[in-house]
């Protein structure tokens, strides 16, 4: 006799991965969510994206567009955990006109308040523009009828605009992990014109917070006349949504590893290796200038300076994750932050016990938990920031309810949390304020603030952030 088919499950027993919609999903994004082994295989990278989205493309079986990390790789497409992957070939100049140049000394510093010059160049466009085509013609060729395609980043904003000239059948989305900036600056932008024509070919944009939402809207209404009404552009017979959806992180997963028993001895280790300090001070940054890196040092040597903290009691360590190591602006802010951290170290520290630890590296991220767990006072400190998720995996990390984080305004995780000492890191003395009163805060008070971080980040993890973006996409694609 025949074995009875397996019953279904219903919607309450799909797992969490599960994706919200039933129409197959194709994501594109720079990289793609493997790294190759020493032994020639493939393991999933880290990353907040990856581990968002990659476990539900398992589940689903989907498929991921994306450059491999070397430089002209046209490697065949291959499957990982079930999940189809189609890597874009860049080559050696493009790397260094279209990612290093467009992307990350034109865009970048644009994107973030043109807190650095950018370059303009026309071959560093031209070169973006051929990038994003041959992601589009790959996305073209390889998504399914009628598929759900959500793009990602600003490196790749003009694949929408190819991708639906060629695939009308598709519903695209796309989502920007940066900020969205105000017209008045958007606008020095040579190309201006065909990147909101680009994004404009989605039926949905999402962004980290409403202003950038707000910016977009203006801008096509400024640049192309596009009329709209609250979140929507209307464009080339068309309705573009623009939407917000704060990202976030695997609440979880930071839970688990922070109460583990090796995290917890690691903890202690750390503590005495820093010689037992009565406050831990924590900076963890991909060493990038919009990350104000430089500016809590100065706080933190002023404080010093003035007798406002004491260096045989409070310490600082500060992670600094190397970065666009090949772009200038990198390369300088590199050595300024490294001049800061001699200078403080040469007048405040004794022998055996620097004032300052600093770490030009990348840990594995279950240090990094443990050293979140051994922070007393986080400094997360951006002139500009889309989200922050250091931020956030701070409060995460910090099961034992304790912890004060002190956060830039001009972070998108400070519409969140609101618990957190919010400070104008512009502002010089406001800064130092800030960070005194993070470190001499009551017991009382500092449980307070983490329990209300904590119940913030738990409310809106990554996942509920993917299928939040992905019903809303879907939804966008039904109705245009
Ligand atoms: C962009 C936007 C937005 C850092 N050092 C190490 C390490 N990290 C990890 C952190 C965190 C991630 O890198 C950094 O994320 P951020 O959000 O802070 O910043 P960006 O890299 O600038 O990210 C940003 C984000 O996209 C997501 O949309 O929030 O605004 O700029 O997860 O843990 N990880 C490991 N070792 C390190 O030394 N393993």
């Amino acid at each position: 006799m025949d074995e009875p088919p397996p019953s279904q499950p219903d919607a309450s027993e799909q797992s969490p991965d599960a994706p919200p919609i039933d129409r197959p999903i194709v994501i594109a994004a720079n990289r793609l969510p493997v790294m190759r082994t020493d032994d020639h295989g493939w393991t999933p990278s880290p990353g907040g994206l990856v581990r968002a989205l990659y476990p539900m493309l398992r589940e689903s079986g989907g498929t991921w567009v994306g450059w491999t990390g070397d430089p002209d790789d046209a490697a065949d497409p291959f499957t990982v955990d079930g999940v189809d992957l189609h890597p874009v070939a860049v080559t050696a100049d493009e790397i260094e006109l279209y990612y290093e140049g467009f992307s990350n000394d034109a865009l970048w510093p644009l994107y973030h308040d043109a807190l650095r010059e950018s370059t303009y160049s026309i071959e560093q466009w031209d070169a973006y523009r051929a990038v994003n085509e041959r992601f589009a013609i790959t996305l073209a060729n390889i998504a399914p009828e009628n598929s759900v395609v959500w793009i990602h980043d600003y490196q790749l904003q003009l694949v929408p605009g190819v991708l639906r000239e060629q695939r009308p059948d598709l519903t695209i989305g796309f989502f920007l992990h940066i900020p969205f900036p105000p017209v008045e600056l958007f606008t020095r932008l040579p190309w201006r014109t065909e990147i909101i024509r680009g994004l404009l070919g989605c039926d949905l944009v999402g962004f980290q917070r409403p202003t950038g939402a707000a910016n977009f809207v203006a801008a096509a209404h400024q640049l192309l006349d596009a009329e709209h009404a609250d979140d929507s552009v209307f464009y080339d017979g068309r309705e573009v949504q623009a939407g917000v959806f704060p990202i976030s992180i695997d609440v979880a997963e930071v839970e688990a590893m922070a109460a583990g028993r090796a995290t917890r001895r690691q903890v202690s280790q750390i503590r005495a290796r820093l010689g037992d300090p009565e406050v831990v001070m924590l900076g963890v940054d991909r060493l990038d200038y919009t990350k104000g890196i430089g500016l809590r040092l100065k706080a933190f040597a002023k404080l010093l300076e003035d007798g406002r903290l004491d260096p045989a009691h409070n310490v600082m360590v500060q992670v600094a994750t190397p970065t666009r190591e090949a772009v200038e602006a990198y390369q300088d802010e590199r050595a300024e932050i490294e001049r800061l951290v001699g200078e403080i170290n040469g007048r405040f520290s004794s022998i055996g016990l620097p004032v300052v630890h600093y770490l030009y590296q990348t840990l594995p991220y279950d240090d990094l938990v443990a050293l979140y767990r051994a922070g007393d006072v986080m400094l997360v400190t951006p002139f500009r920031d889309g989200m922050n998720l250091v931020a956030k995996e701070y409060a995460a990390a910090h099961i034992d309810g304790d912890g004060v984080l002190v956060l830039s305004e001009f972070a998108g995780a400070a519409d969140e949390l609101t618990d957190a000492v919010l400070v104008n890191p512009h502002d010089d003395r406001a800064l130092q304020d800030a960070i005194v009163e993070a470190v001499e805060m009551h017991r009382h008070e500092r449980r307070e603030r983490m329990a209300g971080l904590r119940d913030q980040i738990r409310k809106s993890d990554v996942q509920g952030w993917a299928h939040r973006f992905l019903a809303a996409l879907d939804a966008a694609g039904t109705r245009s």
